[in-house]
Protein backbone atom coordinates (compact mmCIF):
# COMPACT_ATOMS: atom_id res chain seq x y z
CA UNK A 1 0.00 0.00 0.00
CA UNK A 2 1.34 3.76 -1.39
CA UNK A 3 0.67 6.50 0.94
CA UNK A 4 1.14 9.85 0.79
CA UNK A 5 1.97 10.73 4.21
CA UNK A 6 2.18 8.52 7.29
CA UNK A 7 2.26 10.26 10.90
CA UNK A 8 3.50 7.85 13.11
CA UNK A 9 4.67 7.96 17.19
CA UNK A 10 1.08 9.07 17.73
CA UNK A 11 -1.10 8.59 20.72
CA UNK A 12 -4.25 8.58 19.16
CA UNK A 13 -8.02 9.76 20.28
CA UNK A 14 -9.85 8.87 17.19
CA UNK A 15 -13.19 9.44 19.09
CA UNK A 16 -14.41 6.16 16.31
CA UNK A 17 -17.67 5.63 17.46
CA UNK A 18 -17.60 1.96 17.74
CA UNK A 19 -14.62 2.42 20.17
CA UNK A 20 -15.30 3.14 23.89
CA UNK A 21 -14.63 6.65 25.58
CA UNK A 22 -12.00 8.56 23.06
CA UNK A 23 -10.96 5.71 20.98
CA UNK A 24 -7.65 5.97 22.45
CA UNK A 25 -4.60 4.09 20.44
CA UNK A 26 -1.64 4.35 22.21
CA UNK A 27 1.45 3.37 19.32
CA UNK A 28 -0.78 5.39 16.82
CA UNK A 29 -0.23 6.01 13.33
CA UNK A 30 -2.23 7.75 10.60
CA UNK A 31 -1.57 7.47 7.06
CA UNK A 32 -3.02 9.69 4.30
CA UNK A 33 -3.71 9.15 0.69
CA UNK A 34 -5.16 12.07 -1.69
CA UNK A 35 -6.63 14.05 1.29
CA UNK A 36 -8.34 11.43 3.15
CA UNK A 37 -7.58 8.67 5.98
CA UNK A 38 -6.49 5.95 4.52
CA UNK A 39 -5.27 4.14 7.94
CA UNK A 40 -5.30 5.54 11.57
CA UNK A 41 -4.62 2.45 14.45
CA UNK A 42 -2.30 0.65 16.01
CA UNK A 43 1.03 0.40 14.29
CA UNK A 44 1.39 -2.87 14.65
CA UNK A 45 -2.11 -3.16 12.13
CA UNK A 46 -0.57 -1.64 9.47
CA UNK A 47 -0.92 -2.98 6.07
CA UNK A 48 2.55 -5.41 5.78
CA UNK A 49 4.79 -3.81 2.24
CA UNK A 50 3.38 -0.29 3.03
CA UNK A 51 5.19 2.82 1.34
CA UNK A 52 4.78 6.42 2.26
CA UNK A 53 6.07 9.60 0.65
CA UNK A 54 6.45 11.48 3.55
CA UNK A 55 6.78 10.21 7.41
CA UNK A 56 6.42 12.61 10.61
CA UNK A 57 7.45 11.31 13.33
CA UNK A 58 5.02 12.82 16.00
CA UNK A 59 7.14 12.21 18.76
CA UNK A 60 4.48 10.66 21.24
CA UNK A 61 2.08 13.44 21.00
CA UNK A 62 -1.40 13.37 20.74
CA UNK A 63 -3.38 13.77 17.55
CA UNK A 64 -7.40 14.04 17.72
CA UNK A 65 -9.74 14.73 14.58
CA UNK A 66 -9.20 18.58 13.32
CA UNK A 67 -11.73 20.05 15.86
CA UNK A 68 -14.95 21.70 14.34
CA UNK A 69 -17.05 25.31 15.43
CA UNK A 70 -20.31 24.31 14.50
CA UNK A 71 -22.30 27.16 15.82
CA UNK A 72 -20.51 30.54 14.95
CA UNK A 73 -21.69 34.27 13.49
CA UNK A 74 -18.15 35.23 12.19
CA UNK A 75 -19.08 37.20 9.70
CA UNK A 76 -20.09 40.82 10.69
CA UNK A 77 -19.41 44.45 10.66
CA UNK A 78 -18.25 46.29 13.26
CA UNK A 79 -17.97 45.23 16.79
CA UNK A 80 -19.46 46.24 20.08
CA UNK A 81 -16.74 46.68 22.54
CA UNK A 82 -17.92 50.72 23.34
CA UNK A 83 -21.37 49.19 24.19
CA UNK A 84 -19.61 46.48 26.58
CA UNK A 85 -17.35 49.25 27.90
CA UNK A 86 -21.23 51.53 28.36
CA UNK A 87 -22.35 48.83 30.55
CA UNK A 88 -19.56 48.32 32.46
CA UNK A 89 -19.59 52.04 33.30
CA UNK A 90 -23.25 51.24 34.04
CA UNK A 91 -25.47 52.67 31.34
CA UNK A 92 -29.20 50.72 30.64
CA UNK A 93 -30.20 49.17 28.19
CA UNK A 94 -32.29 51.98 26.73
CA UNK A 95 -28.91 54.44 26.82
CA UNK A 96 -27.28 51.64 25.26
CA UNK A 97 -30.13 51.41 22.49
CA UNK A 98 -30.19 55.40 21.98
CA UNK A 99 -26.62 55.36 21.38
CA UNK A 100 -27.12 53.00 18.60
CA UNK A 101 -26.38 50.10 20.32
CA UNK A 102 -27.01 46.30 20.35
CA UNK A 103 -27.90 44.08 17.38
CA UNK A 104 -29.19 46.82 15.45
CA UNK A 105 -25.58 48.36 15.04
CA UNK A 106 -23.82 45.13 13.85
CA UNK A 107 -27.07 45.77 11.50
CA UNK A 108 -26.29 48.93 10.45
CA UNK A 109 -22.79 47.98 10.18
CA UNK A 110 -22.95 45.03 8.24
CA UNK A 111 -25.11 46.26 5.52
CA UNK A 112 -22.29 48.87 5.01
CA UNK A 113 -19.54 47.15 4.50
CA UNK A 114 -18.65 45.04 1.46
CA UNK A 115 -17.67 41.32 0.99
CA UNK A 116 -14.24 42.77 0.80
CA UNK A 117 -14.76 44.77 4.29
CA UNK A 118 -17.05 41.40 5.68
CA UNK A 119 -13.66 38.89 4.80
CA UNK A 120 -11.40 41.34 5.74
CA UNK A 121 -12.71 41.89 9.49
CA UNK A 122 -13.33 37.77 9.88
CA UNK A 123 -9.70 36.57 9.46
CA UNK A 124 -8.48 37.42 12.14
CA UNK A 125 -11.03 35.57 13.86
CA UNK A 126 -10.75 32.82 11.16
CA UNK A 127 -7.16 32.78 11.85
CA UNK A 128 -7.26 32.62 15.99
CA UNK A 129 -9.28 29.62 15.39
CA UNK A 130 -6.83 27.75 12.72
CA UNK A 131 -4.65 28.45 15.24
CA UNK A 132 -5.72 26.03 17.75
CA UNK A 133 -6.71 22.89 15.02
CA UNK A 134 -10.47 24.33 13.83
CA UNK A 135 -10.59 22.83 10.61
CA UNK A 136 -14.45 22.66 9.72
CA UNK A 137 -16.09 25.87 11.24
CA UNK A 138 -19.82 26.72 10.68
CA UNK A 139 -20.57 30.39 9.57
CA UNK A 140 -24.28 31.99 9.69
CA UNK A 141 -26.23 35.39 8.34
CA UNK A 142 -28.38 37.20 10.20
CA UNK A 143 -26.39 41.05 10.41
CA UNK A 144 -28.22 41.72 7.33
CA UNK A 145 -31.79 41.01 7.50
CA UNK A 146 -32.61 42.13 3.48
CA UNK A 147 -31.82 40.06 0.55
CA UNK A 148 -28.27 41.68 -0.15
CA UNK A 149 -26.62 41.94 2.66
CA UNK A 150 -27.87 38.43 3.81
CA UNK A 151 -26.43 36.99 0.09
CA UNK A 152 -23.32 39.00 0.77
CA UNK A 153 -22.79 37.46 4.22
CA UNK A 154 -23.18 34.26 2.96
CA UNK A 155 -20.83 34.51 0.06
CA UNK A 156 -18.25 36.34 2.42
CA UNK A 157 -18.13 32.86 4.56
CA UNK A 158 -17.75 31.32 1.47
CA UNK A 159 -14.67 32.88 0.32
CA UNK A 160 -13.21 32.27 4.08
CA UNK A 161 -13.16 28.92 2.93
CA UNK A 162 -11.15 29.58 -0.71
CA UNK A 163 -8.85 32.10 1.13
CA UNK A 164 -7.61 29.97 4.24
CA UNK A 165 -7.37 26.00 4.42
CA UNK A 166 -10.49 25.23 6.49
CA UNK A 167 -14.06 23.71 5.64
CA UNK A 168 -16.56 26.63 5.73
CA UNK A 169 -20.62 25.60 6.31
CA UNK A 170 -22.87 27.97 5.47
CA UNK A 171 -26.15 28.91 7.34
CA UNK A 172 -29.09 31.28 6.27
CA UNK A 173 -30.19 32.93 9.27
CA UNK A 174 -32.51 35.29 7.87
CA UNK A 175 -35.06 35.33 10.69
CA UNK A 176 -32.33 36.03 13.26
CA UNK A 177 -33.97 39.41 14.64
CA UNK A 178 -36.63 41.91 13.48
CA UNK A 179 -35.33 44.61 10.92
CA UNK A 180 -36.19 47.92 12.46
CA UNK A 181 -37.77 49.09 9.04
CA UNK A 182 -40.29 46.16 9.57
CA UNK A 183 -41.76 48.69 12.36
CA UNK A 184 -42.63 45.60 14.77
CA UNK A 185 -44.06 43.80 11.93
CA UNK A 186 -42.68 40.13 12.35
CA UNK A 187 -45.15 38.54 10.09
CA UNK A 188 -44.67 40.44 7.03
CA UNK A 189 -40.94 39.75 7.87
CA UNK A 190 -40.86 36.52 8.11
CA UNK A 191 -42.95 36.00 4.57
CA UNK A 192 -40.10 37.78 3.12
CA UNK A 193 -37.80 36.24 4.73
CA UNK A 194 -39.88 32.85 3.39
CA UNK A 195 -41.16 34.36 -0.43
CA UNK A 196 -38.39 36.54 -1.47
CA UNK A 197 -35.15 35.49 0.53
CA UNK A 198 -34.95 31.94 0.91
CA UNK A 199 -35.80 30.78 -2.44
CA UNK A 200 -32.73 33.33 -3.86
CA UNK A 201 -30.36 31.83 -1.03
CA UNK A 202 -30.83 28.13 -1.97
CA UNK A 203 -31.31 28.68 -5.90
CA UNK A 204 -27.84 30.44 -5.65
CA UNK A 205 -26.13 27.68 -3.29
CA UNK A 206 -25.62 30.29 -0.84
CA UNK A 207 -26.47 27.79 2.22
CA UNK A 208 -25.73 24.79 3.48
CA UNK A 209 -28.52 24.77 5.88
CA UNK A 210 -31.14 27.42 7.41
CA UNK A 211 -31.40 28.65 11.23
CA UNK A 212 -33.83 30.64 13.18
CA UNK A 213 -34.29 32.63 16.51
CA UNK A 214 -37.33 31.40 18.70
CA UNK A 215 -37.69 33.64 21.45
CA UNK A 216 -39.52 36.36 22.66
CA UNK A 217 -37.03 38.98 21.33
CA UNK A 218 -37.17 37.46 18.23
CA UNK A 219 -39.98 35.06 16.40
CA UNK A 220 -42.38 33.17 17.31
CA UNK A 221 -42.57 29.26 17.32
CA UNK A 222 -45.07 29.42 14.65
CA UNK A 223 -42.95 32.11 12.55
CA UNK A 224 -40.06 29.56 13.41
CA UNK A 225 -42.14 26.84 11.78
CA UNK A 226 -42.71 28.69 8.67
CA UNK A 227 -39.10 29.21 8.04
CA UNK A 228 -38.42 25.50 8.59
CA UNK A 229 -41.51 24.72 5.89
CA UNK A 230 -40.05 26.72 3.66
CA UNK A 231 -36.55 25.25 4.47
CA UNK A 232 -37.50 21.82 3.84
CA UNK A 233 -39.30 22.85 0.61
CA UNK A 234 -35.87 23.59 -0.35
CA UNK A 235 -34.03 20.28 0.37
CA UNK A 236 -32.06 22.18 2.91
CA UNK A 237 -31.25 21.17 6.18
CA UNK A 238 -32.51 22.52 9.70
CA UNK A 239 -30.92 24.24 13.00
CA UNK A 240 -32.61 26.26 15.46
CA UNK A 241 -31.12 28.74 18.34
CA UNK A 242 -34.20 27.40 21.22
CA UNK A 243 -35.01 27.93 24.47
CA UNK A 244 -31.95 30.52 25.23
CA UNK A 245 -33.84 33.10 27.88
CA UNK A 246 -36.79 31.01 28.03
CA UNK A 247 -38.90 28.10 27.38
CA UNK A 248 -41.13 28.25 23.84
CA UNK A 249 -40.30 24.58 23.57
CA UNK A 250 -38.54 25.50 20.88
CA UNK A 251 -36.35 21.98 20.99
CA UNK A 252 -39.12 19.86 20.55
CA UNK A 253 -40.21 21.81 17.61
CA UNK A 254 -37.05 21.99 16.16
CA UNK A 255 -36.69 17.43 16.87
CA UNK A 256 -40.32 17.61 15.30
CA UNK A 257 -38.50 19.09 12.51
CA UNK A 258 -35.71 16.47 11.84
CA UNK A 259 -33.38 19.06 13.06
CA UNK A 260 -29.50 18.57 12.83
CA UNK A 261 -29.01 20.87 15.64
CA UNK A 262 -31.14 22.44 18.39
CA UNK A 263 -28.76 25.23 20.04
CA UNK A 264 -28.27 27.38 23.63
CA UNK A 265 -31.19 24.91 25.10
CA UNK A 266 -29.98 26.71 29.09
CA UNK A 267 -34.02 26.31 29.14
CA UNK A 268 -35.06 23.03 27.64
CA UNK A 269 -37.27 20.56 29.46
CA UNK A 270 -37.01 17.01 29.94
CA UNK A 271 -39.45 16.25 27.42
CA UNK A 272 -37.67 18.69 25.10
CA UNK A 273 -34.59 16.58 25.64
CA UNK A 274 -35.95 13.43 24.69
CA UNK A 275 -37.98 14.31 21.76
CA UNK A 276 -33.85 15.38 20.37
CA UNK A 277 -32.95 11.87 21.35
CA UNK A 278 -35.41 9.99 19.25
CA UNK A 279 -34.97 12.75 16.22
CA UNK A 280 -31.45 12.13 16.46
CA UNK A 281 -31.34 16.43 16.98
CA UNK A 282 -27.81 17.53 18.50
CA UNK A 283 -27.72 19.86 21.63
CA UNK A 284 -25.07 22.34 20.76
CA UNK A 285 -24.22 23.75 24.22
CA UNK A 286 -23.01 27.53 23.85
CA UNK A 287 -21.21 28.33 26.97
CA UNK A 288 -19.49 31.78 25.46
CA UNK A 289 -22.80 33.33 25.33
CA UNK A 290 -23.85 32.01 28.77
CA UNK A 291 -20.60 33.27 30.42
CA UNK A 292 -21.04 36.58 28.22
CA UNK A 293 -24.78 37.05 29.60
CA UNK A 294 -24.40 36.04 33.17
CA UNK A 295 -26.99 33.37 32.88
CA UNK A 296 -27.41 31.30 35.67
CA UNK A 297 -30.01 28.74 34.25
CA UNK A 298 -28.18 25.82 33.07
CA UNK A 299 -28.91 23.66 30.43
CA UNK A 300 -30.68 20.13 31.04
CA UNK A 301 -27.19 18.22 30.93
CA UNK A 302 -28.46 14.91 32.97
CA UNK A 303 -31.57 15.16 30.85
CA UNK A 304 -29.49 15.19 27.55
CA UNK A 305 -27.11 11.80 29.31
CA UNK A 306 -30.57 9.94 30.28
CA UNK A 307 -31.61 10.22 26.84
CA UNK A 308 -28.99 9.90 25.33
CA UNK A 309 -28.94 12.72 23.83
CA UNK A 310 -25.65 13.77 21.45
CA UNK A 311 -24.09 16.89 23.12
CA UNK A 312 -21.74 19.11 21.37
CA UNK A 313 -20.28 22.35 22.35
CA UNK A 314 -19.48 25.36 19.90
CA UNK A 315 -17.78 28.91 20.15
CA UNK A 316 -21.68 31.25 19.09
CA UNK A 317 -18.26 33.84 18.24
CA UNK A 318 -20.51 36.72 17.58
CA UNK A 319 -20.12 40.29 18.88
CA UNK A 320 -22.78 41.04 21.10
CA UNK A 321 -22.88 37.57 23.34
CA UNK A 322 -20.09 35.96 22.90
CA UNK A 323 -17.25 37.70 21.52
CA UNK A 324 -15.43 34.01 21.46
CA UNK A 325 -12.84 32.84 18.93
CA UNK A 326 -11.26 29.51 20.80
CA UNK A 327 -12.53 26.18 20.86
CA UNK A 328 -10.16 25.38 23.77
CA UNK A 329 -12.08 27.82 26.32
CA UNK A 330 -15.56 26.71 24.97
CA UNK A 331 -14.39 23.63 26.12
CA UNK A 332 -13.45 24.71 29.38
CA UNK A 333 -16.02 26.05 30.12
CA UNK A 334 -18.34 23.31 29.29
CA UNK A 335 -16.36 21.91 31.65
CA UNK A 336 -16.33 24.47 34.61
CA UNK A 337 -20.00 26.04 34.32
CA UNK A 338 -21.66 22.92 32.54
CA UNK A 339 -19.84 20.01 34.22
CA UNK A 340 -19.06 18.30 31.51
CA UNK A 341 -16.94 15.69 31.08
CA UNK A 342 -13.23 15.45 29.39
CA UNK A 343 -14.43 13.45 26.83
CA UNK A 344 -17.91 15.07 26.40
CA UNK A 345 -16.09 18.59 25.72
CA UNK A 346 -13.44 16.66 23.59
CA UNK A 347 -16.19 14.77 21.56
CA UNK A 348 -18.06 18.27 21.54
CA UNK A 349 -15.81 19.82 19.61
CA UNK A 350 -14.99 16.87 16.58
CA UNK A 351 -17.15 14.00 16.70
CA UNK A 352 -20.74 15.55 17.98
CA UNK A 353 -20.03 19.02 16.07
CA UNK A 354 -19.22 17.33 12.85
CA UNK A 355 -22.95 15.03 13.61
CA UNK A 356 -24.59 18.82 14.56
CA UNK A 357 -23.51 19.74 11.11
CA UNK A 358 -24.40 16.64 9.09
CA UNK A 359 -21.05 15.56 8.21
CA UNK A 360 -20.37 12.95 9.85
CA UNK A 361 -19.58 10.56 7.40
CA UNK A 362 -16.92 12.99 6.29
CA UNK A 363 -15.32 14.64 9.42
CA UNK A 364 -15.32 14.66 13.30
CA UNK A 365 -13.63 11.51 14.19
CA UNK A 366 -10.24 9.56 12.73
CA UNK A 367 -11.68 6.53 10.26
CA UNK A 368 -10.71 6.14 7.37
CA UNK A 369 -12.50 7.16 4.67
CA UNK A 370 -12.72 10.53 5.96
CA UNK A 371 -10.85 13.71 5.15
CA UNK A 372 -7.44 13.61 6.74
CA UNK A 373 -8.36 16.46 8.69
CA UNK A 374 -6.06 16.27 12.43
CA UNK A 375 -4.73 18.54 15.09
CA UNK A 376 -1.72 17.47 17.18
CA UNK A 377 -1.11 18.43 20.22
CA UNK A 378 1.68 18.86 22.88
CA UNK A 379 0.17 17.59 25.78
CA UNK A 380 0.63 14.58 28.09
CA UNK A 381 -3.25 13.51 28.70
CA UNK A 382 -6.33 14.33 26.55
CA UNK A 383 -7.64 16.40 29.38
CA UNK A 384 -5.16 18.97 29.17
CA UNK A 385 -7.55 20.62 26.39
CA UNK A 386 -10.01 21.08 28.89
CA UNK A 387 -8.29 21.86 32.19
CA UNK A 388 -6.15 24.47 30.71
CA UNK A 389 -7.32 28.36 30.36
CA UNK A 390 -5.73 30.62 27.97
CA UNK A 391 -3.01 28.40 26.46
CA UNK A 392 -2.66 26.70 23.04
CA UNK A 393 -0.58 23.72 22.87
CA UNK A 394 -1.15 22.86 19.37
CA UNK A 395 1.45 21.64 17.73
CA UNK A 396 0.64 21.27 14.32
CA UNK A 397 -2.78 21.03 12.38
CA UNK A 398 -3.39 19.23 9.25
CA UNK A 399 -6.22 19.91 6.41
CA UNK A 400 -7.44 17.09 3.68
CA UNK A 401 -3.82 15.86 4.67
CA UNK A 402 -1.80 18.68 4.31
N1 LIG B 1 -28.61 34.57 20.22
C1 LIG B 1 -27.66 35.36 20.71
O1 LIG B 1 -27.25 35.30 21.83
C2 LIG B 1 -27.16 36.21 19.64
N2 LIG B 1 -27.98 35.81 18.56
C3 LIG B 1 -28.77 34.86 18.93
O2 LIG B 1 -29.56 34.33 18.18
C4 LIG B 1 -27.17 37.68 19.84
C5 LIG B 1 -26.55 38.34 18.65
C6 LIG B 1 -26.12 39.74 18.91
O3 LIG B 1 -26.40 40.35 19.96
O4 LIG B 1 -25.46 40.30 18.00
FE1 LIG C 1 -25.87 32.02 17.81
Amino acid sequence: MRFDTVWFNARLATLAPAADGLGIVHDGVIAARNGRIAFAGPVGDLPTGWDSLEKVDCEGRWVTPGLVDCHTHLVFGGDRAAEFEMRLNGASYEEIARAGGGIVSTVKATRAASEDDLVAGALPRLDHLIAEGCTTIEIKSGYGLELETEARMLRAARRLGRERPVTVVTTFLGAHALPPEANGGKDAYIDMVCREMLPVIAREGLADAVDAFCEGIAFSPAQTARVFETAEAHGLTIKLHADQLSNLHGAKLAAGFGALSADHLEYTDDEGAGAMAQAGTVAVLLPGAFYTLRETQLPPVDAFRRHGTRIALATDCNPGTSPLTSLLVAMNMGATLFRLTVEECIAGVTREAARALGKLDEIGTLEPGKACDLAIWDIERPAELVYRLGFNPLHARIWRGQ
